[in-house]
């Protein structure tokens, strides 16, 4: 949205409401009129009447536009505030001592090692909304699932201060902030994987908590509506910044929060107006703009932008002259009036206008400059909280203004720099002491020393009695949850494993594993099929049928299939999740369902299964938040393999995402070639994760090139979960030479085909390999040199590689991917090794023409097993420049990598 137009509609706006009035008269007759409406008939009658004028003026030309926001103020009137009910006095005690050690363990952590870093400013913001939330909301797991709270990442130390108030930390641990190696250290910031009984959402990564948050309550609501889980009464709760919101993943599945009525969903957006370089909108109005980004997006929102001591402010102001300075007030301005004292606000912002100098003429400069923003005060906070949670129809954004480094006086409230502010020196610790009228002395302040008053302390008795009141703390993480049966693999995949040579892709080979264990009694249910608009694509369209797409609302509509036997049927307990044109949307959910076993205790197996171009490489940093979260569920990379999927090009051929998915450490990442081999990965990866419970998930990249499928031969199948296994020996009848050839994915057939023409056309014998996984070879062969060189005297260990690959018999590795994941293992065999790949763009071709290209074919693949052995002197060159001609290979062809 343009924000010179939002400034520009706010001041029409503005004017409006007191445009130069020369019949006072008739405007008070008009008001009084609206009074008496609203006294006799109520508010709701009294807003059908300001939109049925509102709609009238649009047509007679008066308003041309009507700002899709309403006027700078609280949305919540105080007469609809409700009484307090908590003790006001205690509360602010606690959130200042809760400032005050979040604040002493960053500066501690950077006066002694100078670059931890860690921030002060956003917390301080963010303090009064958090205590909110811990105070009367945010509800623990008392055994029947609590809420889900994703908390603003930079944030972190003020959980952790409250945390060491309720006695879940120690002195120790916020003395290591920032230092994990050594000590009982705490992340930076929300890390499950780090602090896995405390975080359970990570959020540092911006945008991925709001989205994150979405499709957590979508997911709660599909365990309810499922009968999986009873999840009513439960909530997600998000704090978020407001620069945050620029995230395309911020907002970009707002719709279907509000389409899916998800009234079980709250955002907090801190508006502090500044973010990391300064402020979110200068010359706009960051809360007027998010407003009408989430009221268009059909959320309730409530504002909370000024605290209880404007109230008798906006009560005297007859005119709006308040609103209509508020409204001409860009962000930019805000924070330089936040940074500045009450004399200067008193000069320049009442000083503008005779209206606004006589609102103020009783008060003195330390009043004004004591007047808060509504995210600092309490009962407006609360206000709205509880809104939010009796709103029954739609989610909720709270927008609460605030002031970055709330309290940190000139060392950083609302400064630019507040956000890289780590150090303060003595005169400003002691005056953030003194602001917050903490009972410690200036010896402990300079000493940086942590406060928690006695346990018998009103302060600590309250904020123990709070929690345990709302079911215990938070956040806490459960590590565990129940294990799952595991169907024994001859049930569904007896097809895959016995396929005695019948033609089908792996993607076809995965579609009939899923459709065998969705029937399966106790675990079928727990299946959580996920697509975002490719189901056809994947032969999926049987599932509509079988087990329905989960729709809240059933099918309020006749599809126009149907009378045919696969109609599209959405259903209210239907259980594939049909997300639509959003991988990012697709894999949150993913995340929610494969988090389930955790956040519900409820163990879910999500199947994501996608254009693998669109995954590692698309939302790589959506799964790498998974992997955090310790996700257990199967991502399936479909079409995969650049020359494998013809046809589709540059964006869709995917070379990457085996490379991507090696580097992420709790991800085991596949490349079979046969339904058989895909059969036994499946079979273990359930066992891995419902079984055993490891925090690990599974990624496998499936094929659409339909060829001949073999059994699975005796005793590999500990080979193919290890990553290679031996399939056979090429052998002419006396080999001048021989080698070691090793394929995965779709270009095993290539490698097969090779090794024959090497037999046949060359004399040469090959040794053929069946790589599943070059990442968990690679992995297994890493912890093996490590142990060696670590263990130098303990008689060496041999990886995998070693194992099977022993000798100096060259070899050549083939993959439908970029040469680098071949490469995995380069460095671990002792033999001369060779990685052909297909490093460069795809194009449209036909799979024969793109191997061609990237020379990964059957002929490539030969010259190169030609090359390695004339180059080890097991043949003459002369013979690999008889074999480029015989091919007919271009040798002036370009790299494809440049083509
Ligand atoms: C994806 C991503 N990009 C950048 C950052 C670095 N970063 C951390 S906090 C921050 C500013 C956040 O501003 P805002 O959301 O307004 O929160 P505030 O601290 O102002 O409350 C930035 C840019 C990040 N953590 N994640």
């Amino acid at each position: 949205m343009d924000t010179g137009s939002l400034r520009s509609n706010n001041l029409l706006r503005a004017t409006h409401l007191t445009a130069v009035d020369d019949d006072p008269e008739e405007t008070r007759e008009w008001l009084e009129a609206l009074e008496s409406v609203v006294r006799v008939a109520g508010h709701e009658r009294a807003l059908i009447l300001l939109r049925l004028l509102e709609e009238q003026a649009q047509q007679r030309g008066i308003v041309a536009n009507v700002p899709p926001y309403s006027a700078y103020r609280n949305t919540i009137p105080i007469e609809q505030e409700g009484p307090y009910p908590g003790n006001l006095e205690l509360e602010e005690r606690i959130t200042s001592i809760n400032r005050w050690n979040a604040l002493a363990m960053v500066v501690r952590a950077n006066t002694a090692y100078g670059e931890l870093g860690g921030h002060i400013g956003s917390y301080a913001s963010a303090a009064e909304i958090f205590e909110v939330g811990f105070n009367h909301f945010f509800r623990g797991d008392d055994g029947r699932g609590g809420d889900l709270v994703f908390f603003q990442p930079h944030s972190a130390p003020g959980v952790y201060a409250r945390a060491y108030l309720e006695g879940r930390l120690t002195d120790e641990h916020l003395a290591n902030y920032r230092q994990e190696v050594r000590g009982p250290g705490l992340s930076s910031y929300p890390h499950p994987w780090l602090m896995p009984e405390f975080w359970q959402l990570p959020t540092g990564s911006m945008g991925i908590g709001p989205i994150s948050a979405i499709y957590q309550a979508r997911f709660m609501r599909y365990l309810h509506d499922r009968g999986i889980a009873n999840t009513s009464g439960r909530r997600v709760w998000g704090v978020f910044g407001d620069g945050e919101m620029d995230e395309p993943e911020s907002v970009g599945a707002l719709t279907l929060a509000a389409r899916e009525r998800l009234s079980n969903l709250t955002f907090i957006i801190n508006c502090n107006l500044q973010r990391l370089d300064g402020p979110v909108r200068g010359n706009g109005q960051i809360i007027q703009e998010l407003e009408s980004l989430f009221s268009g997006a059909g959320w309730n929102v409530i504002k909370v932008l000024w605290g209880s001591d404007w109230d008798p402010l906006f009560a005297r102001d007859k005119t709006h002259s308040l609103l209509r300075a508020f409204a001409d007030t860009p962000d930019g301005e805000y924070q330089t009036l936040g940074a500045n004292d009450g004399k200067y606000n008193h000069e320049r912002f009442f000083g503008r206008a005779p209206e606004l100098r006589d609102l103020v003429s009783h008060m003195t400069d330390s009043q004004i400059d004591a007047l808060k923003r509504g995210g600092h005060d309490f009962r407006k906070l609360h206000a709205a909280f509880r809104a939010a949670a009796q709103h029954d129809a739609r989610p909720t954004v709270i927008l609460a203004k605030t002031k970055k480094g709330y309290g940190m006086g000139r060392a950083g409230e609302s400064r630019m720099t507040v956000h890289q502010q780590k150090k303060l020196d003595v005169e400003a610790l002691l005056a953030f002491r003194d602001h917050f009228e903490l009972p410690f002395n200036d010896e402990d302040a300079a000493a940086l020393k942590f406060y928690r008053p006695a346990d018998s302390s009103s302060e600590m008795e309250y904020l123990l009695e709070r929690r345990r009141a709302l079911g215990g703390s938070l956040p806490a993480r459960r590590r565990r949850g129940d294990s799952l049966p595991v169907p024994t693999r001859d049930g569904y995949a007896k097809f895959a494993l016995e396929a005695d040579g019948k033609e089908m892709s792996t993607t076809v080979a995965m579609v009939r594993l899923l459709s065998g264990l969705l029937k399966h009694r106790t675990l079928g249910p727990r299946i959580v099929p996920i697509v975002a608009d490719e189901a056809r694509t994947f032969g999926m369209a049987n599932l509509f049928r079988q087990i329905g797409i989960y729709s809240p609302f059933g099918q309020q509509y006749e599809p126009e299939d149907a009378g045919s036997m696969l109609y599209y049927r959405e259903v209210k307990d239907g259980q594939l999740l049909e997300e639509g044109i959003t991988e990012a949307g697709a894999i949150a959910s993913w995340t929610a369902a494969a988090t389930s076993y955790s956040a519900h205790a409820q163990p879910m197996l999500p199947f994501y299964i996608y254009y693998s171009m669109f995954g590692f490489q698309r939302v790589g940093d959506l799964i790498w938040a998974a992997a955090d979260q310790r996700a257990r569920g199967f991502l399936l990379g479909a079409t995969a393999g650049r020359t494998t999927l013809g046809g589709e090009g540059l964006q869709h051929q995917d070379g990457n995402s085996q490379v991507i998915a090696s580097m992420v450490p709790n991800c085991r990442a596949y490349d079979p070639a046969y339904a058989c081999e895909l059969a036994v990965i499946v079979d273990h990866g359930i066992r891995r994760m419902l079984d055993e419970q490891r925090d690990e998930f599974f990624y496998i990249t499936v094929m659409n090139e339909n060829y001949s499928q073999p059994s699975l031969p005796d005793g590999v199948e500990q080979d193919v979960i290890r990553g290679m296994y031996r399939l056979r020996r090429e052998e002419p009848a006396s080999p001048r030479a021989s080698l070691r050839l090793l394929g995965s994915g779709a270009i095993l057939c290539e490698v097969i085909a090779a090794a024959e023409l090497l037999a046949k056309n060359w004399n040469i014998a090959s040794e053929i390999f069946s790589v599943t996984s070059f990442s968990e070879l690679a992995r297994d062969a890493r912890e093996v040199e490590r142990w060696n060189r670590l263990h130098p005297t303990d008689g060496a260990r041999r990886s995998h590689v070693e194992s099977l690959l022993a000798g100096n018999a060259p070899i050549v590795a083939a993959t439908d991917y970029v040469r680098a994941y071949p490469q995995l293992i380069g460095s671990y065999t002792r033999a001369r090794f060779v990685a052909l790949g297909t490093d460069g763009f795809g194009r449209s071709d036909t799979r024969s023409a793109l191997r061609g290209f990237f020379e990964v074919d059957r002929h490539h693949v030969a010259i190169a097993a030609l090359d390695a052995l004339a180059r080890d002197g097991a043949i003459g060159s002369d013979v690999v420049a008889e074999a480029l001609t015989r091919y007919g290979v271009n040798t002036d062809a370009i790299p494809p990598w440049e083509a």
